[in-house]
């Protein structure tokens, strides 16, 4: 798309580029790296739930793992994401395997049944979840997802599991930072965005923020790429840099 955009402005010489969004590209990519969670986020997106339910739902994603009765040498790990953890715990118990995460930030955990979750850094201290939430997504067995900030990567940290019906639970770890979507402002609700005004998150984007952008004139819903040009004024309604198409 960017490939797109830019050769349809490189060819209209001796027009304004204002539509071309030239601010755009120095913000792609623009995120720190491994922030935690950005403030006002209150639910993941539906993008990077889609993207866990994938895993959930590809047998080659999926590892069983035998989760151990606290931490111990045979403790197994579930720091791979991308990848779908069936976890089998004891009897009746809670289960511990270990997480080291690849690049610190925020990290989901997606899990198919409503159990109890602990996170312990490893010094044995819980780690408070920043967001947690039910999922409901058509044809995904995950449920529920907890989204902790981990900071080390150097350690490993515990994680607990459970109790949980029939001592089988799946998980997926997933980096919020992979995951994020750029949604941009549409103030005149056209269903086009402004490309100047944008927010890259795995969150529910804030209200009136769409992933259609280019919109030219974000304060006039006549005004979008996906309107008509109307010839003989000098207005470019269609977006397109051009008052003759
Ligand atoms: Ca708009
Ligand atoms: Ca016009
Ligand atoms: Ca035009």
């Amino acid at each position: 798309m960017k490939m797109t955009m830019r050769n349809i402005c490189g060819a209209i010489l001796g027009l304004s580029l204002a539509a071309c969004g030239p601010a755009l590209e120095a913000e792609e990519g623009a995120g720190q790296q491994g922030q935690s969670l950005e403030a006002g986020c209150t639910q993941l997106g539906s993008s990077i739930t889609t993207h866990a339910c994938t895993h959930a739902n590809n047998s080659a994603d999926q590892v069983s793992v035998t989760a151990t009765s606290g931490l111990t040498a045979s403790t197994p790990s579930i720091s791979t994401n991308h990848k779908y953890y069936s976890a089998t715990l004891p009897s009746g118990a809670a289960g511990t395997v270990k997480f080291r995460p690849s690049a610190a930030g925020s990290w989901a955990f997606y899990l198919t049944q409503n159990i109890t979750l602990t996170v312990k850094d490893s010094s044995g201290t819980p780690v408070s979840p920043v967001l947690g939430h039910a999922v409901s997504a058509t044809g995904c067995s995950l449920v529920k997802v907890a989204v902790y900030d981990l900071t080390s990567t150097t350690t490993d940290y515990e994680v607990i599991l459970g109790t949980a019906s029939g001592n089988l639970v799946g998980v997926v770890p997933e980096r919020l930072e992979d995951n994020r979507v750029r949604f941009y402002q549409d103030a005149d609700s056209d269903a086009y965005g402004n490309s100047s005004v944008s927010v890259f998150t795995a969150c529910v984007p804030p209200a009136g923020y769409i992933t259609q952008r280019f919109d030219c004139n974000d304060a006039d819903a006549s005004i979008n790429p996906g309107v008509t040009e109307i010839l003989g004024n000098s207005v470019d309604e269609n977006c397109n840099g051009s008052l003759t198409n």
